[in-house]
């Protein structure tokens, strides 16, 4: 048995993560939608919260065993499924992949999540221009970090001419920048590697208008 099950919203930035590196290991796997929004978010079900006590998006299920957090799951992929790797086997480097993985992940995704929009309405009357600026203003922090730390590193991807976890990571924050409408003209690194990426079909598989929860209209 080798079955793989992605728990994934289709505009969730981390499952987007996943979803990249599950293509590049080219792992077939069972596509089940949490909705973010409906029935107060399916993530905060009882049932789900069993497999993820975080109530959040993604989780993968791998012979029957959970997983959550998206750098553990592309970790625990690169060992399960070592080509091609995702993490570099030297040790500077594999952190220097990491660090640009964590710029992301805890430096910036998390205070523009959707429980913190949600939280910025709910208990401080913020509007929705106003948690658009919010979100804004975090994703253009993490851009800034992400071009002056990847410049000397990158080629055509984030860190030479190979796909990382590092590209994983920076694809769906692009694209969450597209979203609340930060131009990455100010960005050229990041720019090049995107559209390097988006060349890609792994890539082009795993954005967020190609999955079966997608509305029709996005
Ligand atoms: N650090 C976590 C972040 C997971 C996360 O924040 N997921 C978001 C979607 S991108 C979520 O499920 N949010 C649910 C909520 O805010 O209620 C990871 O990398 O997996």
């Amino acid at each position: 048995m080798n079955e793989f099950i992605l728990y994934s919203y289709f505009r969730s930035s981390a499952s987007y993560r996943v979803r990249i590196a599950l293509n590049l290991k080219d792992i077939a796997f069972e596509y089940r939608a949490i909705h973010l929004l409906n029935n107060g978010g399916e993530q905060n079900q009882e049932d789900y919260r069993k497999l993820n006590p975080s109530g959040e998006v993604p989780t993968l299920v791998h012979n029957g065993r959970a997983l959550a957090q998206s750098m553990a799951i592309l970790d625990y992929l690169d060992h399960v499924a070592p080509t091609p790797r995702l993490f570099p086997e030297d040790p500077y480097r594999r952190a220097l992949v990491i660090q640009a993985c964590e710029i992301v992940n805890s430096g910036v995704q998390p205070v523009h999540n959707l429980k913190v929009l949600q939280l910025l309405e709910e208990r401080f009357d913020a509007d929705q221009k106003r948690k658009n600026d919010w979100a804004a203003h975090w994703i253009t922090k993490g851009l800034d970090s992400l071009e002056a730390f990847l410049k000397p590193h990158a080629g055509d991807f984030s860190f030479g001419h190979e796909v990382s976890a590092a590209d994983c990571f920076l694809m769906p924050h692009l694209v969450n920048a597209d979203r609340f409408q930060v131009s990455l003209a100010p960005y050229p690194t990041l720019s090049r590697i995107r559209a390097n990426c988006e060349k890609l079909d792994p890539f082009k598989r795993a954005a967020p208008n190609v999955q079966p929860d997608t509305p029709p209209n996005v």
